[in-house]
């Protein structure tokens, strides 16, 4: 039995969706609502100190941190692969993944926000220009890196790797947080390539479960 604990909006569980979806390996959803700090809650905790989505049972092993669990999916299932073979390819991926995964997202993500509002005061409107501010930064240092020629329909060549899915999910969020994701016209084109496949279709925010509960709640 293989179970995602993630949450429809956040975009860690929407990269392991995505890679779930890409390897044809059947999960079960748990949802935490990351609003409502369901993810701090101790029945969370236990599963993961950390109490960051998503966490993933597999195989036994209860797996944290949504780039080594793409590793290890890719690992113990590696058709489709989800790097390039080569070392310079394999490199380029996991650097244009971790630049978004290590370096735009966390700055964003729900407990820095929380604490810029809480803590530091700051309203609305300037917790999401922060959030614009970072995106933008990122997209735009991105956009260059990706027009270096090994670029095809997708990030790496012309087949869906694990920067497509660091990068679709971060779109989302820039989307929600009001940067228009069109003045980055590669990234644009790449997130449009992806959106065609069922592994990416399938693993949207608006498609899970705990999204249409959320809407009947609301
Ligand atoms: N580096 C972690 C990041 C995990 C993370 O920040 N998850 C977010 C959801 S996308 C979260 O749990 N946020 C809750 C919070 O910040 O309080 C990973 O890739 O899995």
């Amino acid at each position: 039995m293989t179970t995602l604990h993630g949450f429809h909006r956040s975009s860690a569980s929407f990269r392991v969706r995505i890679a779930l979806n890409l390897k044809g390996i059947a999960y079960d959803s748990v949802a935490y609502d990351i609003a409502r700090l369901e993810h701090r809650e101790p029945g969370y905790l236990a599963l993961n100190p950390q109490g960051l989505l998503p966490t993933l049972e597999i195989d036994g092993l209860r797996l944290t941190q949504s780039f080594a669990i793409v590793d290890y999916l890719d690992a113990i299932r590696p058709e489709p692969p989800l790097y390039p073979v080569d070392a310079p390819g394999r490199a380029r991926v996991a650097s244009l993944a971790a630049s978004i995964g290590a370096d735009i997202h966390p700055l964003g993500a729900a407990r820095v926000v929380r604490y810029l509002r809480e803590t530091v005061g700051v309203d609305a409107d300037q917790a999401a220009a922060w959030q614009r501010h970072w995106i933008d930064e990122g997209f735009t240092a991105l956009e260059a890196r990706l027009r270096d020629g090994a670029t095809g329909r997708f990030s790496h060549g012309d087949t869906p790797g694990v920067a497509d899915l660091f990068l679709v999910p971060q779109t989302f969020t820039a989307r929600r947080v009001g940067v228009e994701v069109e003045r980055f016209p590669t990234i644009a084109s790449i997130v449009a390539a992806c959106l065609e496949l069922p592994a990416f279709q399938h693993a949207l925010p608006d498609k899970q479960p705990d999204a249409n509960q959320e809407r009947r709640s609301t």
